[in-house]
């Protein structure tokens, strides 16, 4: 193995598992001699006299003397990708070839790191490749130019001696983490209330679709069934949990209950659903004062009687009506305020536990540390 092929690397960028089409992205110094090596491409031309970028058919050698037939696009010398088919077989045979030839298989981040040669860019990058809603793309894009950009600018401070001014912007964007991790990590929002409430009913409506059972019978819902959604484009975690009834003699609505009050600690929104076609009750007192509850929504409100009930949001599961304003209200308690276009935002721990040791090292005055935490 030449010691420029070690700095050459691969990884697969299509999504793991079998597929119909996969990708293996190549990148580094022997990225194109290795590939050529491996390839026979139709009219017997290699890569490095085709013009770039476009696409190249031809056949996969293996050791085994079977191959495999592919697409290739070289599109400069240092990056190659492979289209081949998907199934896992081919891929582990292509992969195990370029193995063999030198080239160093890796994740999508350190395949992204070598390719920018920085870890913040290549973050960045990964992070935007994850975003499940356009409107956390938006945020994740913008954020491929300032976060990277404003490492630079933290670099620059540091060298200066401005150390209190980097430890002052490390900490602002620090007091952002929460809405940073959210860009990818949808919020819990745990539904809870007694049985036939319409909890089942209000997430199928804010999801779109039928999921969670419906039923007349009440405990219907013994277990928590999570409904991944995006409401006004942040993407969110609908928990549908049995209801919080206490005296319960069934075994598994029992346990349903607990794993719903387990849940209800690591929530970040906590909804009470009541049934406004029946009169206030004391179990809806207890719950209403539950101190985790955010939000009480009165539901059935197509057909609501008379009866003294705290505040709350009266809406219908049933014909969708209130629902938007219910999702108003709680985005707003989920996401009180939102950072200035261009603030960075950090979405991975890893990160955050950086930016700390770095902060910690400037409030030393070891502009060395703090420099070498940033890193590349
Ligand atoms: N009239 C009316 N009925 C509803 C509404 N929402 C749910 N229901 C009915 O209430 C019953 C219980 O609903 P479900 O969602 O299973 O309640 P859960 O036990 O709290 O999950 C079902 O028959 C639903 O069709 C509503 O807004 N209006
Ligand atoms: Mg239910």
């Amino acid at each position: 193995m030449s010691e420029q092929a070690t700095r050459t690397v691969f990884t697969q960028i299509t999504p793991a598992g079998r597929g119909a089409v996969a990708t293996l992205a190549c990148c580094g110094s022997a990225a194109l001699t290795i590939v050529d090596r491996c390839l026979m491409t139709v009219g017997k031309k290699p890569l490095k006299d085709r013009p770039w970028s476009t696409l190249t058919y031809g056949h996969w050698r293996m050791a085994t003397g079977a191959g495999e037939d592919l697409l290739v696009v070289a599109h400069d010398p240092e990056n190659v990708e492979i289209h081949c088919h998907g199934g896992t077989a081919t891929i582990d045979l292509i992969a195990g070839v370029l193995s063999e030839q030198g080239m160093q298989r890796v994740d999508l981040l350190g395949f992204e790191t070598s390719r920018c040669g920085s870890r913040w860019q290549a973050e960045a990058n990964v992070c935007l490749g994850q975003a499940s809603t356009p409107r956390t793309a938006q945020i994740l894009l913008h954020q491929q130019s300032v976060l990277p950009s404003w490492i630079n600018r933290l670099r620059g401070l540091i060298s200066n001696g401005e150390l209190k001014q980097a430890a002052r912007e490390i900490r602002k964007t620090l007091d952002w983490e929460d809405y940073g991790r959210h860009l990818l990590e949808p919020r819990s929002i745990v539904f809870c209330g007694q049985p036939n409430v319409g909890k089942s009913s209000l997430i199928n409506r804010v999801a779109g679709f039928e999921r969670s059972i419906v039923d007349d019978t009440p405990g219907t819902t013994r277990d928590i069934v999570s409904q991944l959604a995006a409401v006004d484009g942040w993407p969110v975690v609908l928990q549908d949990t049995a209801g919080l009834r206490v005296g319960v003699s069934d075994p598994i609505e029992s346990a349903g209950i607990q794993n719903a009050r387990v849940l209800i600690e690591d929530a970040d929104g906590v909804v009470a659903v009541f049934d406004a076609s029946r009169t206030w009750s004391d179990a809806d007192q207890q719950l209403s004062r539950e101190p985790a509850v955010d939000l009480l929504v009165f539901n059935k409100n197509d057909v609501s009687v008379e009866s003294d009930r705290p505040a709350g949001l009266p809406l219908s599961a049933l014909s969708g009506e209130g629902v938007s304003r219910f999702l108003d209200t709680l985005i707003d308690r989920l996401i009180p305020k939102h950072p200035d276009p261009d603030q960075p935002l950090i979405c991975l721990a890893s990160q955050s536990g950086r930016l700390r040791v770095c902060c910690d090292a400037l409030s030393r005055s070891d502009a060395q540390r703090a420099l070498d935490e940033l890193g590349g």
